[in-house]
């Protein structure tokens, strides 16, 4: 099989996401990155959305979507298991992977993005105090999910599931970036337990991982 090309940007959580889940499934991909100002050409033809990460395979096969892309490279390559093997397991962390991308990430990175590229016309005034405080009121949810295992991963087991690893680029990006909204780790020790866990892991350097341009193609 060629080595899959991973159009990226290294900022973006859920290009993060995919990158974090090839390293711990120790696959290798061609990363392409994207300046998201001046998306290339190629990247609409491959995702209509023009949103990033989209995993090109051939000239004819894209797959968007960051939770597709890890599907499919779950689904294609042995190694460790990114989902439990358990149905009823497996079920729950989709679930709960889901949860982590909309009301984690979402919450945390566009308030991000608002703040450094600026309001749209039709945005609330406040979008990112009201993106900020919806982080926050997470937290205690993410405690009585995380209390459910005995740690430090939502699934109970040694491994981290992809709902953990989803996880990842927050646990990297929150505390360099806005210190003051890290969980207190007093009020949430399993939050603060599992946000350290996923950033001792090997694979959290690739949060920070960039590609070769994707104009130099
Ligand atoms: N649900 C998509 C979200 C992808 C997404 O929002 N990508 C962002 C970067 S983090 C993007 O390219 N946004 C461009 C835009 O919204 O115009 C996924 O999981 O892949």
């Amino acid at each position: 099989m060629p080595t899959p090309r991973l159009w990226s940007w290294n900022l973006s959580p859920f290009a993060g996401k995919v990158r974090v889940a090839f390293a711990e499934k120790d696959v290798a991909i061609e990363l392409v990155e994207i300046d998201p100002r001046q998306r290339p050409k190629r990247l609409r033809e491959l995702n209509p959305t023009n949103r990033v990460p989209v995993l090109e395979l051939d000239d004819r096969t894209a797959v968007r979507e960051s939770t597709a892309i890890c599907e499919w490279l779950e689904d294609t390559h042995s190694g460790t298991p990114l989902w439990p093997a358990d149905p009823d397991a497996r079920a729950t962390a989709r679930g709960l992977l889901r949860w982590v991308d909309d009301e984690l990430t979402t919450n945390f990175f566009l308030s991000m993005r608002k703040e450094a590229f600026g309001l749209e016309d039709e945005d609330h005034p406040e979008l990112v105090t009201l993106l900020r405080s919806r982080l926050q009121q997470r937290w205690s949810t993410a405690e009585q999910l995380l209390s459910r295992t005995d740690g430090p991963w939502l699934i109970a087991g040694e491994a981290p599931t992809l709902a953990d690893l989803a996880a990842a680029p927050l646990a990297v990006r929150l505390p360099a970036w806005k210190p003051d909204l890290v969980p207190d780790a007093e009020a949430f020790p399993q939050v603060d337990a599992w946000l350290s866990a996923l950033r001792e892991r090997p694979s959290s350097a690739e949060v920070d991982r960039r590609g070769a341009p994707a104009a130099d193609r």
